[in-house]
């Protein structure tokens, strides 16, 4: 078995406002869809995210005067990036996009909710102390391995694996069913980082031909 009830796919932040033309919009973003579209169906157990801010979230150069989008500040758990307001509670933005078909899905988590504290991880907020429960629920579940599709590689995509290998599980991203935003040498920083710390990379191609038999990207867990 390559990947099965131990393995859960892992999708992150597929949203509106993370489209081409939305609120923080990942260039290509919209074309991981049909791309994990054809992955979802080899994963029995699908897990999506959702990034989930309160208006006047602390990630919001709006909620700070004098500032601007994508400069940082530094907010009592560290330096934060600030963001044009996006995936607002409830808001069109916020909704996952029309096009992604993953009926099986089993939970979404949603991340970012507390005012104060940012959550790029679907494993524990930007303070680094409050988890979300994915550990727990996936431990739960008998799940050891994560795969890591969607928006933004550099960003959720990137601190969930990392923190998936925190909580130690197996991780592994799939490049080219994410795209990035690539702010400041973030991308590079990123797959160094994930690297680092023994995540995998691979393609969907690599995942796909795997489905059901030994796959070399993927050793038996
Ligand atoms: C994200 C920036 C702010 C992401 C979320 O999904 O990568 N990036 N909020
Ligand atoms: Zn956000």
């Amino acid at each position: 078995m390559a990947y099965g009830a131990q393995d859960c796919l892992l999708v992150i932040d597929v949203q509106n406002d993370f489209m081409p033309g939305g609120a923080l919009a990942v260039p290509r973003g919209d074309e991981v869809v049909p791309i994990i579209n054809r992955l979802a169906p080899a994963f029995e157990h699908v897990v999506l995210t959702q990034d989930w801010h309160p208006a006047g979230h602390v990630s919001f150069a709006t909620s700070h005067v004098g500032t601007a989008p994508f400069q940082t500040m530094m907010l009592p758990y560290g330096e934060q990036v600030l963001w044009p307001d996006h995936c607002v509670q409830g808001t069109p933005g916020a909704a996952l996009h029309a096009d992604l078909r993953i009926p099986h899905a089993r939970m979404v988590i949603r991340k970012g909710h507390h005012a104060n504290v940012d959550s790029y991880s679907a494993f524990m907020e930007a303070d680094r102390a409050t988890k979300t429960g994915l550990a727990g629920y996936l431990r739960e579940q008998g799940v050891r391995r994560v795969v890591c599709v969607g928006l933004a590689t550099d960003y959720c995509v990137a601190w969930t694996a990392l923190d998936a290998r925190a909580a130690g599980f197996e991780a592994v991203v799939v490049e080219d069913a994410c795209r990035a935003i690539d702010l400041n040498g973030s991308l590079d920083r990123a797959w160094r980082e994930l690297a680092a710390a023994g995540v995998r990379r691979t393609t969907a191609d690599a995942l796909r031909s795997g489905a059901g038999t030994h796959n070399p990207w993927l050793p038996e867990s």
